[in-house]
């Protein structure tokens, strides 16, 4: 997977992709990350890349020719779909504007941008960008939920770490991924490791049991009973045939 970010604000991605999963998911080749600075394709004398919004309102928007320029120039090709250019479409890969207005970004999404070789991710600012970057530039709007940042950089971290953790290989260990909460659907249930006794509070006997069978249900029924109190919602979402407690 290979990751185009452009950004006003390059420096602020450094810490984040250089520890824990991303650093070795970037060691093993599985994941490279290509940082963007917006302001390198301003325009004119000042590398302007911003501009008040015509009609009058408050707060600065992102010019478009910055940010095409950017993309055309990664991709090496035009992609903006003008007035008289064809753009094909389907032979670019997935172009995101991070953007409050996109779609919530949820585990499904997540897998579903984890199929492509390839990512360009646009980090908005300011109080937001020209209507014509997601008319004729985008082909997608992610959001990360229900509040505002103020720009899409970290919104975009979110996206890379959520999506790299999906990457086959990416973890170390295998079943991670689909044991986490969401992917299933469920909240994970508690968890528990050593020492079996801290200050008089005792890890629970059924996982001391060494009976796989008993611990399976024990999950089961604990992840369900978690997602009941705190997230009802996702329980109303699921299709019965992934519910564990069906047919039982
Ligand atoms: Cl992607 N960008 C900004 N600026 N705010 C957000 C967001 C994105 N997702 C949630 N809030």
């Amino acid at each position: 997977m290979h990751i185009d970010i452009i950004t006003l604000f390059p420096h602020m991605f450094q810490g984040p992709f250089e520890e824990g999963i991303l650093r070795r998911a970037r060691e093993k080749g599985l994941l490279s990350i290509a940082l963007h600075d917006l302001r390198a394709f301003g325009v004119g004398k000042h590398r302007q890349v911003d501009d008040v919004p015509y009609g009058g309102a408050p707060g600065m928007l992102l010019r478009p020719e910055p940010i095409v320029a950017a993309v055309e120039s990664i991709l090496d090709r035009p992609v903006f779909r003008g007035a008289d250019t064809a753009v094909e479409v389907e032979t670019l890969p997935p172009i995101i504007l991070l953007t409050p207005q996109g779609r919530p970004l949820t585990q499904a999404v997540v897998k579903e941008l984890a199929r492509h070789d390839r990512l360009v991710l646009i980090c908005g600012r300011y109080e937001g960008v020209d209507e014509r970057v997601r008319e004729f530039l985008v082909t997608d709007e992610i959001s990360i939920g229900d509040y505002v940042l103020s720009g899409g950089e970290l919104a975009a971290m979110v996206l890379v770490d959520a999506v790299t953790r999906v990457l086959p290989g990416a973890l170390g260990y295998e079943r991670g991924a689909e044991e986490d909460s969401f992917a299933s659907g469920l909240l994970e249930g508690p968890q528990y490791t050593r020492p079996p006794e801290f200050r008089g509070r005792q890890v629970p006997d059924v996982l001391l049991s060494g009976h796989h069978e008993r611990i399976a249900a024990w999950r089961r029924d604990q992840a369900l009973k978690r997602t009941r109190e705190r997230r009802p919602d996702l329980l109303e979402k699921r299709t019965s045939s992934e519910d564990p407690s069906s047919g039982e």
